[in-house]
């Protein structure tokens, strides 16, 4: 009943410290020193090795170390092994606290007192109130939904889209492809929190960025390939858009002359807007090990067919 642990090394030292404290009687293992490969029976990992099956082949669970999956290859992984995302509190505070912070700069024009900075020039802005400033989510799962709940408490005007119908107090709900251009149409800073599917790749391009009004911002917590890139840059050097900010572009890292690196209207970080804890992953990770063993549905186990 082997658990073993392939992602950063570092933080799985915690997780081993904590699976030692916390469950001693679960045999817990960090890549490369895998042991007996038959007694492996789930792997937390942030990219699994390509021939899973064939390396532990009584592998009955693939737990991602982050949220996102789309980083697995599952062509070769076969049904019967469930793949279980990460859902443990600590990657929903941090997106919390990113989104909003990012959702703030934009608010209060620090893109614009930055640029006056560089100029040495001391000139006041008028100060919008929240509530007349539209921001839309892409996305309203684990991570949209409680970043749309935080932008609810500062007044802004919510709302989110994501494909099939939500409730959300406070949040005009969008749903399916139909509402999109009403969503976009509606939105002045655009957050994406999508999974990463054959249906999101290169979504945002173009299209959207002229669907969005005029002074439009938008942030990428998603994914890089979410978006066209090109079509971005366009988008702000016509000035059509105000701003991005990007935790997550196409590739990662970015190639140093990519012209984002210097854009005075992009603010980029590398992929860090959330990461998971050790201390809280752990819990969860045990309470779907006693799940399993018990027979029942995994939090987190994500559909396939669905890809998120
Ligand atoms: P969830 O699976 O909980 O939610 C996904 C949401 O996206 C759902 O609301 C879903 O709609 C919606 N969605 C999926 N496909 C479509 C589509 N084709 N059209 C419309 N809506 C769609 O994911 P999380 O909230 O946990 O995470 C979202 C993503 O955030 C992760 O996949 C990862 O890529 C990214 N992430 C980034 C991090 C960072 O540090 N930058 C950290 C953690 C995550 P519905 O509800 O109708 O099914
Ligand atoms: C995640 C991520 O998916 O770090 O958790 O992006």
């Amino acid at each position: 009943m082997t658990i073993l642990y392939k992602a950063n090394l570092e933080r799985g030292r915690q997780w081993a410290q904590l699976f030692a404290q916390k469950a001693p009687d679960v045999p817990f293992r960090l890549w490369p020193e895998i042991g007996d490969p038959a007694a492996v029976r789930y792997l937390a990992a942030w990219e699994p090795p390509a021939d899973v099956t064939q390396a532990f082949p009584n592998l009955e669970v693939i737990f991602s170390t982050g949220a996102g999956i789309d980083q697995f290859d599952l062509s070769g992984v076969p049904p019967h092994i469930a793949v279980v995302r990460m859902t443990e509190p600590g990657i929903v505070e941090g997106m919390v606290e990113y989104v909003t912070q990012s959702v703030l700069t934009i608010h209060r024009d620090l893109f614009d007192y930055a640029a006056l900075q560089r100029e040495g020039v001391w000139r006041e802005m008028p100060v919008r109130a929240a509530s007349t400033r539209r921001v839309g989510v892409l996305g309203l799962g684990m991570l949209g939904t409680a970043v749309l709940k935080t932008l609810n408490l500062f007044g802004f005007r919510c709302a989110g889209w994501s494909r099939f119908a939500h409730e959300i107090e406070g949040v005009e709900c969008f749903a399916g492809a139909d509402s999109f251009d009403a969503f976009l149409a509606r939105t002045d800073i655009l957050v994406c929190l999508l999974p990463l599917t054959d249906a999101t790749r290169g979504l945002i391009d173009k299209r959207v960025f002229d669907k969005l009004p005029k002074g439009a911002s938008f942030i990428n917590v998603g994914r890089g390939p979410h978006v066209v890139q090109q079509d971005l840059l366009d988008a702000l050097n016509s000035g059509h858009l105000h701003a991005a900010i990007l935790d997550v572009t196409d590739p990662e890292p970015l190639p140093r002359e990519h012209a984002f690196w210097t854009h005075p209207r992009v603010r980029l970080t590398p992929h860090i807007a959330s990461a998971t804890r050790p201390e809280t992953a752990v819990d969860v990770v045990l309470d779907n090990l006693r799940r399993h063993r018990a027979g029942l549905p995994l939090i987190g186990a994500i559909d396939r067919a669905r890809g998120y």
